[in-house]
């Protein structure tokens, strides 16, 4: 049996109240859930949430799956707090490098066929769907990926996009032109044939990060995140596998030549989106589901939506430098377009050429900060005061104009002019000392007192 999300619920909620809270009222699936994760996060709390009760739905609800860094990696098995990232990164890359092929499991082997609604018992209002922040058009499915065939070869893909609840029975898909739901979207009405789609909410946490793969056939990649072939099942009205222990499956079909709009939305860089976007439509066909299924839910307009993909963006990213620059130290690819690079700079001009990488490497960097390797990038004070104390700015910024961009950028300035892009100016913060003569000395304070000193035992409680 493939591990699934109740697996990993148990398992953070195991590693201590940090990772794990409950919320013990009935919470109003308008703006509510959001709140709740919005005001831990102000306290610095990013732990997953889990809601028993949603009015309007029997189902209960879990949020900030991907909250934080040590959830992505409790969600690869790994103890955040015995390993460093870089052993992280190892696991990952083992997890990358492996594929397995799913393999077919009988129905009664599919908890995710305990619940059946089909044809005109469907009904998306026994799902605790969320109508996250107050300007969004509607309710969305926020943390499902969706699983489509190419129809040329019959392979599945799956990516996570955004549904808007239009119906009982209706949802909006809305998929960006470059991604390969959009491909086979074009190619089936190249082919004048419906697409079909099964919409797949709530898995192991493992499976989720692989549904976001690229370049790869994510099926096979979930099978190496997880370390055994994902276990599928038949779906019920469509023709295409889908993942035996999933907590909820949302079967529909696509007319890919008819065009929705939905939006606005609140989006992962923190805002709403300009205009309605283009998006297809889903007649829903069958909704399937354990019998306690837990809806999954992902709040878009908060800091896990950078999140989800940052464990590969970031391990690709560290690689890359780490194969040109011996002296790397870290990277943090933090979310909202900014990475930080720390290393030991060698010769003049290495933190410019490692800042010129990260900007080159990643659509998400558009903003780069290299800092010295006395410098912790995971605390953004003290990047701050490395930028202000010395970055020299008519000799430490580096402006590159016209650079293929992050979707969704509020300021990219292609689209409007063009109908391509999104374009944009990458920049490169040199925030690291000179090399070839010495610098003042960064105060620290004395490390064995430091060591020794134990703060309770020395303050009044
Ligand atoms: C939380 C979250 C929400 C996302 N929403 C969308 C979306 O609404 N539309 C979209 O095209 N991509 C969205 N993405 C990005 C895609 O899931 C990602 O690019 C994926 O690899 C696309 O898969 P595909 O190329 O196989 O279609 C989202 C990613 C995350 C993590
Ligand atoms: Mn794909």
């Amino acid at each position: 049996m493939n591990p699934n999300l109740r697996d990993f619920l148990r398992a953070v909620r195991e590693t201590g109240p940090g990772n794990y809270v409950e919320v013990t009222q009935p919470l109003d699936p308008y703006l509510e859930v959001s709140i709740i994760q919005h005001k831990l996060a102000a306290e610095g709390r990013n732990p997953v949430i889990y809601c028993p009760e949603i009015k309007g739905s029997s189902l209960p609800l879990v949020t900030n799956m991907f909250g934080s860094f040590d959830l992505l990696a409790w969600g690869l098995g790994c103890d955040p707090h015995a390993m460093t990232r870089v052993e992280i990164y190892d696991v990952l890359r083992g997890k990358l490098a492996r594929r397995e092929d799913p393999v077919w499991v009988a129905e009664e082997k599919a908890p995710v066929k305990e619940r059946k609604l089909v044809g005109e018992a469907v009904d998306l209002d026994v799902l605790p769907i969320i109508h996250n922040s107050r300007l969004d058009a509607g309710k969305y499915v926020s943390a499902g990926f969706t699983i489509a065939r190419w129809p040329d070869t019959g392979v599945p893909n799956a990516g996570i996009y955004r549904h808007m609840v239009m119906g009982r029975n209706r949802l909006g898909c809305m998929i960006n032109p470059g991604n390969d739901g959009a491909y086979i979207a074009r190619r089936c009405a190249e082919l004048g044939k419906p697409m079909e789609i099964a919409l797949v909410v709530g898995h192991h946490s493992a499976v989720l990060q692989a549904s976001l793969g690229k370049g790869v056939v994510e099926f096979d990649l979930m099978g190496g995140y997880l370390g055994e072939p994902l276990e599928v099942v038949k779906g019920e009205t469509v023709d295409l596998p889908v993942p035996a222990e999933a907590e909820i499956v949302i079967e529909g079909t696509i007319d890919p030549t008819v065009m929705a709009t939905d939006g606005p939305y609140a989006e992962y860089l923190g805002y709403y989106g300009v205009g309605d976007k283009p998006c297809y439509v889903i007649d829903v066909t069958a909704i399937t589901m354990r019998r306690d299924a837990i809806y999954h839910h992902l709040d878009s307009a908060h800091v896990e939506h950078n999140l989800a993909p940052a464990m590969s963006a970031e391990m690709s990213l560290y690689d890359r430098l780490r194969a040109q620059f011996p002296t790397l130290k870290a990277v943090n690819v933090m979310g909202w377009l900014g990475t930080y690079v720390s290393l030991r700079q060698r010769v003049p001009g290495e933190g410019k050429q490692a800042g010129l990488v990260a900007v080159a490497t990643d659509n998400y960097a558009k903003t780069a900060v290299v800092v010295d390797d006395d410098v912790d990038i995971y605390s953004e004070r003290e990047v701050t005061w490395a930028i202000n104390t010395r970055m020299v700015a008519d000799e430490d910024l580096l402006v590159m104009p016209g650079v293929k961009g992050a979707h969704l950028d509020p300021v990219s300035y292609n689209e409007a002019r063009t109908g391509r892009g999104p374009m944009t100016t990458h920049l490169v913060i040199d925030a690291t000392r000179p090399v070839e003569k010495e610098f003042e000395k960064k105060i620290e304070p004395d490390p064995d007192l430091w060591r020794k000193i134990d703060l309770e035992a020395y303050l009044k409680p």
